[in-house]
């Protein structure tokens, strides 16, 4: 059984529960609990196993220990079964729908029987759910456009989680006899922030032992092709994996094609083509001679290109780029010095202060800025002005006794509906930096987003804005913006803007990225960790970042504190 098993049987409960209207606590402990599930670095199973004590994981009692080992031994949730009896499960697809809230989805349950998305559509375009009190016709329609949008097929899986899958993959298909590499190409080797399938391609003696192995995999549901140097099969997620299997001569040629982009492949092949070169995924050939195929710096070579990372492989000017010897140096993990946004306990996060100060300090990390909530997120327990004056106090005193890493006094502050700021001047004067952002009223017009924040902006304690688009990959389009006014005016006051490194949102995405590089206008990557193992999810900003061309100097967490701080000129 995996922790995203455990999961989500733990999340399934918490959302029905919270429909059903049970206590608020109890829901956001069977949620919280999930959280933690999921961020384990060790399987629970093997925990148990191991005699490991779950109750003094955070946020995890002896109640939820004993849930958490119910699901491992029985692979279901006795609790579950009974809320189930009383409420369909298809009301948990309905919490995806924006703008439907817990109440809402009782209320549409109870007063038309809706139990699913079907349900819900037949009675949006019955007219019967406008008819309901608190709301009308146009949420009516918009949530007739939504299930339009969710059943319209996003099938696209995200990073992290493909990574999940295709990881144990290769390390299986590796353990077969014969074979020497097995990596994965396609758009998961140039880190898209969602993959369509997975390519993986291996070198191998004799394709046949490796083929059958492949579609012999455990977790594989439906084999769709199967034959000696390609095969592809369907997992029982659904996600699809492709393999190739080619000779060790032509590794690179192959890993160069199966890599992509398409566009970049052809534009390569046309340039091999101008000099009388044949370039394909077996290699590059002048006449019946194979002059090039064992790696992908000898392929590049021979049309007379230095080597080009995968993540630049977008057909976005790299080319131009290469043959002009002025490709970027792409920053990479190792040059982060530091982690601008993280929460702790006296918000929505799950460790203290000190103990976040410790995880960052353990990553080789020079600082950490602790950018709890402000007041106006009360379901995440936001701070006030005198909350975080208790906060400050307890940063300047941990700071005292800290070595090897300095603790950043900042706020996640929220940017209200007007554009002013949700916590007094005074207090945001005694920080040493303040992350912005828009947490409600998604739906306004692009102008007036805009606005909203540059205005915002104009108050001098503004520093960084994050997650600027406010999008959930497959869950929430981004909020209508006018990115390029909105990263001027960042540029012209001395803001800056976030990349949010969590890999359900990474946003600012790749092309935004590119666009503020171009633009002069510097970025920081940060994790927005609720837990201590949420801030290893930077690796998945810097992927973003590199695909957006950036290099260290384009970041502000690339930097010393001293250097940093120039930077902050506001303040
Ligand atoms: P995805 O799976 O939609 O996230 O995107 P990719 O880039 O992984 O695309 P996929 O899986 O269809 O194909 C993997 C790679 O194979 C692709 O990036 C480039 C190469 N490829 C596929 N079809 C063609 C083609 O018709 N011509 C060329 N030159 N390359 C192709
Ligand atoms: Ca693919
Ligand atoms: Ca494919």
């Amino acid at each position: 059984m995996h922790n995203a098993d455990v999961a989500a049987l733990l999340d399934r409960l918490g959302k029905l529960l919270e429909i059903e209207g049970a206590n608020p606590f109890r829901v956001r402990a069977y949620r919280n609990a999930a959280r933690t599930v999921q961020d384990l670095p060790h399987s629970v199973e093997s925990m148990l196993a191991q005699g490991v004590d779950l109750s003094e994981l955070p946020g995890v009692g002896e109640d939820l220990a004993g849930k958490i080992r119910e699901i491992v031994e029985t692979g279901r949730l006795r609790l579950l079964d009974e809320v189930a009896v009383r409420l369909p499960g298809g009301l948990i697809d309905l919490t995806r729908v924006p703008g439907l809230g817990p109440k809402r989805i009782k209320l549409l349950h109870e007063r038309l029987g809706v139990r699913g998305l079907d349900d819900l559509a037949a009675a949006a375009k019955a007219g019967k759910i406008g008819a309901l009190p608190g709301l009308g016709k146009k949420t009516e329609a918009k949530i007739l456009a939504e299930i339009g949008r969710l059943k319209g097929g996003e099938t696209r899986t995200k990073l992290n989680v493909a990574e999940r899958i295709v990881e144990p993959l290769l390390a299986y298909l590796t353990k077969t006899e014969g074979v020497a590499d097995a990596v994965a190409a396609g758009s998961y080797r140039r880190r898209k922030d969602t993959v369509g399938d997975a390519d993986i391609l291996v070198t191998c003696r004799k394709g046949a032992a490796v083929t059958d192995r492949f579609v012999n995999y455990e977790d594989v549901a439906q084999v769709v092709a199967k034959g000696p140097t390609r095969s592809t099969v369907l997992l029982k997620s659904g996600f699809q994996v492709d393999l190739r299997v080619v000779p060790q001569a032509s590794y690179g040629a192959a890993l160069h094609y199966f890599t992509g982009s398409k566009a970049h492949n052809i534009a390569v092949r046309t340039m091999a083509a101008t000099k009388g070169l044949k370039l394909n995924e077996y290699g590059v050939f002048k006449g019946s001679k194979r002059v090039a195929g064992r790696t992908e710096a000898e392929v590049y070579a021979q049309v007379g290109l230095p080597y080009i990372e995968p993540e630049l492989r977008e057909q976005r000017g790299e080319i131009e780029a290469a043959r002009a010897g002025r490709l970027p140096k792409l920053v990479a993990l190792a040059d982060i010095r530091g982690d601008l946004h993280v929460h702790s306990k006296a918000s929505d996060g799950r460790y203290t202060v000190a103990e976040m100060a410790a995880a960052a300090r353990a990553r080789g990390y020079a600082y950490v800025a602790i950018a709890d909530h402000s007041k106006h997120v009360t379901v995440a327990h936001g701070l006030d002005a005198k909350r975080l004056a208790r906060q400050i106090a307890e940063i300047d005193r941990l700071n005292e006794r800290l070595d090897g890493i300095r603790v950043l006094k900042s706020a996640e502050v929220d940017i209200l509906a007007d554009g002013t700021l949700d916590l007094p001047d005074s207090i945001l004067d005694e920080l040493d930096l303040t992350v912005c952002a828009v947490h409600y009223k998604f739906d306004l017009p692009a102008a007036q987003q805009t606005e909203r924040i540059i205005r915002a902006m104009d108050n001098p304690r503004f520093d960084i804005l994050a997650h600027p688009t406010g999008r959930l990959i497959n869950e929430r389009a981004p909020y209508a913006l006018d990115l390029e006014r909105l990263m001027r005016a960042a540029l012209d006051r001395g803001c800056f803007l976030e990349l949010n490194a969590h890999p359900d949102r990474l946003d600012l995405d790749d092309v935004h990225c590119k666009m503020a590089k171009d633009m002069g206008l510097k970025l920081v990557v940060s994790t927005d960790a609720h837990a201590v193992a949420g801030l290893d999810v930077m690796r998945f900003g810097i992927d973003q970042a590199r695909r957006g061309w950036l290099e260290a100097a384009d970041l502000l967490n690339t930097r010393s504190w001293t250097e940093l701080k120039k930077l902050l000129r506001r303040r």
